[in-house]
């Protein structure tokens, strides 16, 4: 919230291929499962997103779940504190920042904050393929994945969280980009983003506008928008982000 003597011009940008919303402008919801929990909806299918993106605050000694579903998977990355997660089937998980997981349709997610935790979160319908009719699930912490040259530039590394296998059907990579350096082209693809700005700033390139952005910033990016980024600023810019990938495209 800005002070009362201040003006409300915003970088707020929602269009039907894009939405780019820092973090000030969301007004928080209430979860009946995380009932301790500050939440803001970041991306929904009312916004023409196919999953659901939350930042969740849950302060220490409060605790969330989601309910076991048939065909809903759900990813997490802590922010930062710590915590615990469980799935309610024996995968049991320290948080810190960094820890992530993927949980499997038909498994619980189960948090409780030891510290206050900041979650992204992120849910989608899983979409078998008939090689692979079940999720499974898989968890980590981003400081155990590697960090590849990306793009044949040693100042842009990628961290791919989530494994490039055709048991997956979601990406969630870290791109750490020096100052100077970013995407090399204007990409556009059938694939949609949900990304979160998590250190630094830089320009972005939605559709056709060049806008700034910077650390706590969530961009959805929908099917064919076409995108680009460089970073700014004394230090690297990093950012976390949600693709959908390794399915056909239905018809
Ligand atoms: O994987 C990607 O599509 C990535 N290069 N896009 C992005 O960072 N906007
Ligand atoms: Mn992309």
């Amino acid at each position: 919230m800005r002070a009362v003597h201040q003006l409300v011009h915003a970088r707020t940008r929602v269009r039907p291929r894009y939405a780019l919303m820092p973090l000030e402008g969301f007004p928080a919801s209430r979860l009946p499962t995380w009932p301790g929990a500050t939440v803001n909806v970041l991306a929904s299918p009312a916004l023409g997103a196919g999953f659901v993106q939350y930042l969740i605050d849950l302060p220490a000694g409060q605790w969330g779940d989601f309910v076991p579903d048939p065909q809903i998977e759900t990813f997490h990355y802590v922010l930062e504190g710590t915590g615990d997660f469980a799935d309610g089937s024996g995968v049991e998980r320290s948080l810190t920042p960094g820890s992530f997981g993927l949980t499997p349709p038909e498994r619980a997610v189960s948090v409780r904050a030891s510290e206050r935790l900041r979650m992204i979160i992120l849910r989608k319908r899983y979409e078998p393929s008939p090689l692979h009719p079940k999720a499974v699930g898989h968890y980590g912490h981003e400081s155990d994945v590697r960090k590849e040259v990306w793009a044949d530039n040693p100042h842009s590394l990628l961290q791919t969280l989530i494994p490039d296998d055709f048991a997956f059907d979601i990406a969630m990579n870290i791109f750490t980009f020096d100052p100077g350096f970013g995407l090399p082209i204007v990409e556009t693809h059938v694939m949609e983003h949900g990304l979160y700005f998590l250190e630094g700033k830089g320009i972005y390139y939605l559709e056709n506008e060049w806008m700034e952005v910077e650390k706590d910033d969530f961009i959805w990016m929908g099917p064919y928008c076409p995108q680009s980024f460089y970073a700014t600023g004394p230090t690297p810019s990093r950012y976390l982000y949600y693709k959908n990938v390794n399915r056909e495209i239905a018809v």
